[in-house]
């Protein structure tokens, strides 16, 4: 563990699997007091233990819940990472499904704006907060089937930039990660409503996708920079995707 982070608080929403979990293992190696939130209660209360962190059980799209994350985060965050996100089916727009892009807008785009609400006072307070916006390299490109996902990662792209612009003379910086391919438990599961086969296709014959310790390894890069470097947004994709269309397979 780094000492010189101790005493410093990290928050890290979405933090039951994935990029989230990888994240809040990582910062906790650093030293951070991790506050982990997510909606499953199981999964966060072990990781929680694991790490030495408090477990939070937070829906980011629920009032309440984050009003008691803030609470259970006290009055000073250094770290907030907005992790909490996903994408839901890949149909085009003539077949849009609304309730879907309804959650991923209400996930990926409102969550985040309610957490970082709530948790600004005390990233100012603590003198030299940052915020880490996990975005998506869907959100500066679109791609057929997918404008439900990159239309909300586009929006959270917005909200970070606006972000930036607003609080320009607080002790805040404001930066995103956009990962692209990144081989989680969950991510094309989600999309694909648990079918493993199309989820499994998402990477095949792709030799290293990234995976969650690559990004979480990144996050804590940006964190942990001095409090003036502000990483305004990080891309960060396997070696094999030169773009969201050109992705070397083997075999
Ligand atoms: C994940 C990247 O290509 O599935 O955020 O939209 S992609």
């Amino acid at each position: 563990m780094d000492t010189a982070m101790s005493g410093r608080t990290a928050v890290v929403t979405g933090a039951s699997s994935g990029i989230g979990a990888a994240t809040a293992r990582a910062l906790a190696a650093s030293g951070y007091r991790v506050v982990c939130a997510a909606r499953r209660a199981d999964r966060i209360a072990a990781l929680a233990d694991e790490i030495g962190g408090i477990a939070v059980t937070c829906d980011v799209t629920a009032d309440t819940d984050v009003a008691a994350l803030a609470e259970a985060a006290g009055p000073r965050v250094n770290v907030l990472v907005n992790n909490a996100g996903g994408a839901h089916g890949l149909e085009p727009v003539a077949e849009a499904d609304l309730a879907a892009w309804q959650t991923m807008f209400d996930v990926n785009v409102l969550g985040v704006v309610r957490v970082t609400k709530a948790l600004l006072p005390a990233l100012v307070a603590a003198g030299d907060g940052i915020i880490v916006n996990v975005g998506s390299t869907a959100g500066r490109i679109v791609y057929e089937g997918g404008a439900g996902y990159t239309a909300a990662k586009h929006g959270l792209a917005a909200v970070s930039e606006t972000l930036r612009l607003e609080l320009f003379d607080q002790p805040v910086r404001v930066t995103e990660i956009e990962p692209g391919m990144v081989r989680t438990d969950e991510f094309s599961l989600t999309r694909f409503k648990g079918d493993k086969d199309k989820a499994d296709r998402v990477y095949a014959g792709v030799a290293q996708p990234l995976v969650a310790e690559d990004v979480a390894d990144a996050i804590t890069w940006m964190a942990t920079r001095p409090a003036h470097v502000n990483i305004d947004l990080l891309v960060i994709k396997p070696r094999a995707q030169a773009a969201q269309h050109k992705v070397h397979r083997e075999g």
